[in-house]
């Protein structure tokens, strides 16, 4: 009976109508009283009990199918002057589906909105980096935990060629190719050898930023990032920097925003705190200019870093990171954004 049905499915299927003449005569065929599928339901009855789910199941399909592909026919032909069948041109179009930017695209598309406003220009770097740009001009200490296989995808036998880290390196080539003053922004992907969980990939995205200048100092950068925060999370949101330790700045911090969600109060998205840690940042070390060939005795800076998926799953509530990279339809689509 399946055999049958499958059969009978094959010839809907791949059924042409050359007249309105023959759709009717598909009609009659499949699906009017005496049809082939009013037919099958009768036979239907002689399937033994335990096959019954299947065969129904399979029987139903055919008929909907059928059905619709008879409507179908129905709507989209016309007969012209001689009686000839023709598709129907005046009828409307399918709605076209248009596609939505990825949540990382629009949140990282925000950021540089808010960037760019204050001068700062977008510097691309490639993926596959040389030691010197990923960590020796930036400062970090031969023997730095950060040089370690157990972090790094190196990519060469040498361990001189691998994939960046940070996109810092992108720094590193500007301040070796460019003379300050230097405003830039540089957004993109970076890896990681972590085992992937709800908190950890071994790909994700960064945006680093860059002032170098003559006389700038740590309250341009307070004064930068509190902007930056006031229009990323609301003109109420509060900054607090707490000291910290980066190789490629000194001195270094780390940046809170008050709670996106409970505004300070404290909730269990900033576990009782009230605050919600977003970017590390400091002052250009010295070495690091020295690396690139820029006198630190003339210019001094400051440099910023900031993931994106941290700041994308604050602003959107996501819980886990391996969203981000499993192109699921249904989560993408509830994202939509002019930019
Ligand atoms: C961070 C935190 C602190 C940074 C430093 C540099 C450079 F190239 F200028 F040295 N770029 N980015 C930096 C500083 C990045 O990310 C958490």
């Amino acid at each position: 009976m399946i055999d049958r049905i499958k059969e009978i499915l094959a010839a809907v299927e791949s059924f042409q109508p050359k007249s309105i003449e023959e759709v009717e005569e598909f009609r009659l065929k499949y699906l009017s009283k005496k049809g082939l599928i009013p037919a099958l339901f009768d036979d239907f009855r002689n399937v033994p009990a335990e096959q019954k789910k299947e065969v129904g199941a399979e029987i139903n399909i055919l008929k909907q199918k059928a059905t619709d592909k008879l409507n179908e026919l129905k709507d989209a032909l016309t007969v012209n002057a001689e009686g000839k069948i023709e598709l129907d041109l005046t009828r409307p179009g399918d709605p076209f589906k248009i596609g939505s930017r990825h949540p990382l695209s629009i949140v990282r598309n925000e950021i540089i909105s808010i960037f760019t406003r204050l001068g700062f220009i977008v510097a691309d770097g490639p993926e596959i980096e040389d030691d010197n740009h990923n960590f020796g001009k930036l400062n970090f200490p031969q023997d730095h935990p950060a040089r370690d296989m157990q972090d790094t995808f190196f990519i060469s036998p040498d361990m001189n060629v691998l994939l960046r880290t940070h996109t810092s390196s992108v720094q590193a080539h500007e301040m070796s190719e460019l003379k300050p003053p230097i405003r830039s922004l540089s957004p993109g992907r970076v890896y990681r050898n972590e085992a992937i969980s709800a908190r950890a990939h071994c790909l994700f995205h960064q945006i680093e930023g860059l002032y170098v200048d003559k006389n700038v100092s740590f309250a341009d950068l307070k004064q930068t990032l509190d902007y930056f925060a006031k229009e990323m999370f609301g003109e109420h949101t509060k900054i607090r920097m707490r000291p910290s330790y980066f190789p490629f700045t000194e001195p270094s911090a780390e940046v809170d925003v008050s709670c996106t969600l409970c505004g300070g109060k404290g909730c269990n998205v900033c576990k009782g705190t009230g605050w919600l840690e977003i970017l590390g940042c400091g002052m250009v070390d010295p070495n690091v200019f020295e690396a690139a060939g820029i006198d630190p005795e003339i210019y001094t800076g400051f440099a910023f870093g900031m993931g994106i998926e941290r700041i994308t799953m604050l602003k959107y509530g996501i819980r886990d990171l391996r969203l981000f990279f499993e192109n699921d339809i249904r989560f993408l689509n509830q994202f939509t954004a002019a930019i």
